[in-house]
């Protein structure tokens, strides 16, 4: 007992003795966790460096993205062909994915090997063995009557513009064929492929392994969003920030990096951690100063850098007794599974001998002890570096996610991580201790990354068969200019109906005089009440215009309307009005007085003077009874009437886009037209010259003649299904039909319709404005998607976005088209052959949607060159206008009694 005792601490000491002499030889291997924390936040200054547009050119981390922007949501099916090139073996296969709606996948591959003379030969040879390979494939297994799409895993740096196409940036591992680099991989492919005229294949994606593993992974656990390859070579890559990345447009959702992360201290920026030995295997390798962060992790390497540590040993008589064999002289003589054979728990110490006895040296039981303690120290280096850049990744997720603790799942892959004993646990235990805010879970991959592979084009076929059922429903929506040029003409004909005396009952643009028959002098002044009803808000005003310096002060409060005065009866409608009068009239402490006042009433209304006005229809959601076919004005005043608390002189109604052109000419004399984008959609337009063949009109014309011979202002009321299909009222609820109609055939939220989305009226303009506003982050989208009730993907909320643009560019279009016939019929009416003129603007469309404004003025532009339109924001309202026409309408009356 005490001998076996002698013998083991003999051999504990012996374990020590070499320990401690191979720590002292390679103590630059050791790296502690101060140096990894250090590489950790070199490598998180790479990735910046590698996602910003400047930098990218010159980062060694390339950050290449791989235009994967989803991972699979279990909707995938079909059938596809996959082909796997750049691992340790070339892989052709059938991926049958969920069959019967069944979540499943079925895998069937032909393994085919790849020789140095076609991996380090010519390109054209190369790509023409793939395409033989699968060519084989396929007859083998009775495909080739199939015309099936095909995923392309390739695990090289690819510079990806789309998801399928890729041209190869280098080549790295053992691969070296000619011609290839800085050539699109896919169509290299394509064209060897094309030379089988019995093959039909559609190459939809081109995937990094590492993306395919992540792909595979992320099947089985949504939570995956990062793959890993540690085998021949090494990579990884995860989902990012579309925001983050500036090589590609739009900031909505994600997508997913390929890091590329082997060429990491390419640019010098490890050599303080890079030691003699690294530089010996890169002088050696394929590509020397390449890939160097790989050089010191993957298995291509790992049993090489032994080999020159032995071989360096040996000559310093550190082992072996300084004896060194030819074979511990060759190259590539010890490999990684070598490596990972010496480092097994029990028989590594045996297989330490025997793999040395194999490489003709004669170890003793110390040489064995340190060579595997080599092995020890150069795997953990390797596992060491892997986790330091992946614990920079996982930060940068939980970063992005701006959470204080990440949950999160890494795909893993390759033979250094699968047959290595020690790898995977130290891996695991060294990301936790770097990043022990990260709950991670590693998942090995195990049917490879064309699962993964077969998942993209999947994915990529879904993705496109939506695309092309969207694109269907938007291309509704989008006009073009023969299109638009056409509702200009057609609405140029609708003015003239509504003008002409035979056709002004058939138009449906009813072209209304308001006898609104002068402008503002400057000699205005008084205080005059005014009301502003029709819009979002309904508002009192109190207006003090000074004369001479054109100065005008307003008071005013807004009052709501609620829907069941809006759709009550008349009486209680005006008795509603007539009530906030009073309340503003106490808050104002102008009970009792007499003030002259101008009524902004924003619906059709037929006049026969300008205090008087037969309200044709309602619009706006308004519905209330005994008033279509009333004088509104008669209305007010039985109203008051019947308060009978205060007397008010009702001067003039006017409509909303009469009140907005004259606040806004009150400014600027070059405005002659009122535009309203607002719930409603209107115009008014100053006009001259018509009224002669309006028979009903004799008496204005009269008038008119007398004071303003050419002015008068005319409001055309768009009719309902322009209005409908341009105005604020109506544009959130052509969004939620066109929704509940993508949702219905499965193109959005899963084909779940909530009860909220099936509510009429529920998805309000104002969410277009805040949804299409470019500050709004894609997540923000998805929050007011989740207050409709529905849960959405990224995905979801780009098409949701696309088609409020689409909805709401429409909009502004028609707007646009409709107004440039106006201002092409008043440059023509006056005879000129250039026209400039402003459009004073209202409405809560116009001032708050984010491109509206701006697409309905591209489009005046583009319709009526001729005329240089500019537009002027009304800032004060209609209600400003309204006691400007009053004032106005108050001295002409006193113009006319001393006249
Ligand atoms: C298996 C994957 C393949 C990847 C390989 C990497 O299916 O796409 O390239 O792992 O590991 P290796 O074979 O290089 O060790
Ligand atoms: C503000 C004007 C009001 C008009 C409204 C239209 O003062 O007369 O009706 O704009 O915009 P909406 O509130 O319908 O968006
Ligand atoms: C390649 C990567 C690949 C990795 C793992 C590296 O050499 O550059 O694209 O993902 O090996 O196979």
């Amino acid at each position: 007992m005490f001998a076996v005792h002698l013998l083991a601490f003999y051999f504990t000491k012996l374990k020590e003795d070499q320990i401690k002499k191979v720590d002292r030889f390679l103590y630059h291997m050791r790296l502690s966790d101060e140096i990894l924390l250090d590489i950790m936040a070199r490598f998180q200054a790479e990735m910046e460096k590698g996602l910003g547009k400047d930098t990218n050119p010159t980062a060694s981390v390339k950050m290449l993205p791989t235009f994967v922007r989803a991972i699979p949501d279990g909707s995938e099916n079909g059938e596809f062909l996959s082909l796997d090139l750049g691992g340790s073996k070339f892989r052709v296969l059938k991926v049958q994915v969920s069959q019967e709606g069944k979540r499943n996948v079925q895998m069937e591959s032909q393994f085919y090997p790849m020789p140095n003379e076609i991996s380090r030969g010519n390109g054209v040879e190369l790509f023409d063995y793939v395409a033989d390979c699968l060519s084989d494939f396929m007859k083998h297994k009775e495909l080739k009557h199939k015309k099936l799409p095909l995923g392309f895993t390739f695990s090289f740096p690819c510079r990806q513009t789309k998801l399928e196409e890729g041209v190869l940036l280098s080549w790295t591992k053992k691969f070296k064929a000619r011609g290839v680099q800085d050539t699109d991989v896919v169509s290299r492919l394509t064209n060897a492929i094309k030379k089988h005229k019995d093959l039909d294949v559609d190459i939809l994606a081109l995937v990094n392994d590492t993306v395919g593993t992540m792909m595979t992974c992320a099947y089985d656990d949504p939570y995956c969003e990062v793959g890993v390859i540690i085998g021949t070579g090494t990579n990884a890559c995860y989902m990012e920030d579309m925001s983050h990345i500036d090589l590609v447009e739009g900031d909505e959702g994600r997508m997913c990096i390929n890091t590329e992360w082997g060429a990491f201290g390419d640019d010098g920026s490890l050599e303080d951690i890079r030691t003699e030995f690294d530089r010996e295997l890169d002088l050696g390798s394929l590509n020397p100063g390449k890939q160097l962060f790989e050089k010191m992790i993957s298995g291509l390497y790992l049993g090489e850098l032994v080999r020159l540590i032995l071989l360096k040993m040996a000559k310093a008589g550190l082992l072996f007794g300084g004896e060194k064999s030819s074979a511990l002289h060759t190259k590539g003589k010890i490999e990684t599974q070598h490596v990972a054979a010496m480092e097994k728990y029990k028989e590594g110490l045996a297989n330490t001998r025997e793999i040395l006895t194999d490489l003709g040296l004669e170890p003793s039981e110390a040489d064995c002890i340190a060579v595997q303690h080599v092995c020890t120290i150069v795997s953990f280096r390797s596992a060491n570096l892997c986790a330091a850049a992946l614990a920079a990744i996982l930060t940068r997720l939980r970063e992005n996610k701006k959470l204080a603790r990440l949950r999160t799942t890494v795909g893993m892959d390759g033979t250094v991580y699968k047959i290595h004993p020690q790898y995977p646990k130290r891996l695991h235990k060294v990301v936790r201790r770097l990043v022990p805010n990260c709950d991670v879970r590693f998942l090995l991959s195990e049917s490879g990354s064309t699962k993964g592979a077969a998942m993209v084009t999947a994915v990529a076929s879904r993705v496109q068969a939506q695309r092309k059922q969207i694109d269907k429903v938007l291309a509704l929506f989008q006009l073009t200019r023969e299109q638009l040029a056409g509702v200009q003409d057609r609405m140029r004909a609708e003015l003239e109906y509504g003008l002409k005396k035979k056709t002004h009952a058939l138009a449906t643009v009813k072209m209304l005089p308001t006898y609104v028959c002068g402008m503002p002098d400057g000699t205005e002044k008084g205080k005059f009440l005014a009301l502003d009803l029709g819009g979002t808000n309904f508002r009192v005003l109190l207006v003090k215009i000074r004369s001479g310096r054109r100065s005008v002060r307003m008071y005013n409060k807004i009052f709501a309307i609620p829907l069941e005065i809006m759709q009550g009866t008349g009486e209680e409608l005006f008795d509603h009005i007539v009530q906030c009068i009073a309340d503003f009239l106490d808050y104002m402490g102008l009970k009792g007085a007499q003030l002259p006042l101008g009524f902004t009433f924003s619906f059709p209304c037929r006049q026969m003077s300008i205090d008087k006005g037969t309200l044709i229809g309602w619009t706006k959601g308004f519905k209330a009874t005994d008033c279509e076919g009333e004088d509104v004005v008669d209305m007010l005043r039985e109203a008051i009437k019947r308060r009978n608390e205060f007397d008010l002189d009702i001067v003039a109604v006017v409509n909303d886009t009469v009140g907005t052109m004259m606040t806004c000419g009150y400014e600027d004399p070059n405005c002659e037209i009122g535009l309203i984008a607002g719930s409603g959609i209107q115009q008014c337009v100053i006009a001259c010259g018509y009224i002669n063949d309006m028979p009903s009109y004799g008496r204005l014309q009269k008038q008119a003649r007398a004071d303003f011979p050419a002015l008068t202002s005319l409001v055309y009321p768009s009719s309902p299904r322009y209005e409908k299909m341009t105005s604020g009222m109506y544009l959130g609820e052509i969004v939620r039909q066109i929704l509940i109609d993508l949702t219905k055939r499965g193109l959005l939220f899963r084909g779940q319709i909530s009860e909220r989305l099936r509510t009429r009226g529920i998805f309000e303009t104002k969410f277009l404005s805040q949804i299409e506003s470019d500050r709004l982050a894609l997540l923000q989208v998805r929050r007011i998607l989740q207050q409709l009730g529905l849960d959405s993907t990224c995905e979801d909320s780009i098409i949701v976005k696309e088609v409020c643009g689409a909805v709401s560019r429409r909009a502004a279009q028609l707007c646009g088209a409709g107004l440039a016939a106006i201002v092409e019929k008043r440059r023509e009416d006056q005879g000129l052959e250039h026209l400039k003129l402003t459009v004073g603007v209202d409405g809560t469309l116009y001032k708050l949607h984010p491109h509206f404004s701006r697409v309905l003025q591209e489009t005046v532009k583009e319709l009526a060159p001729k005329c240089d339109v500019a537009f002027m924001l009304s800032e004060d309202g209609s209600g400003k206008g309204a006691a400007l026409i009053t004032a106005v309408a108050k001295r002409l009356q006193q113009a006319h009694k001393e006249f």
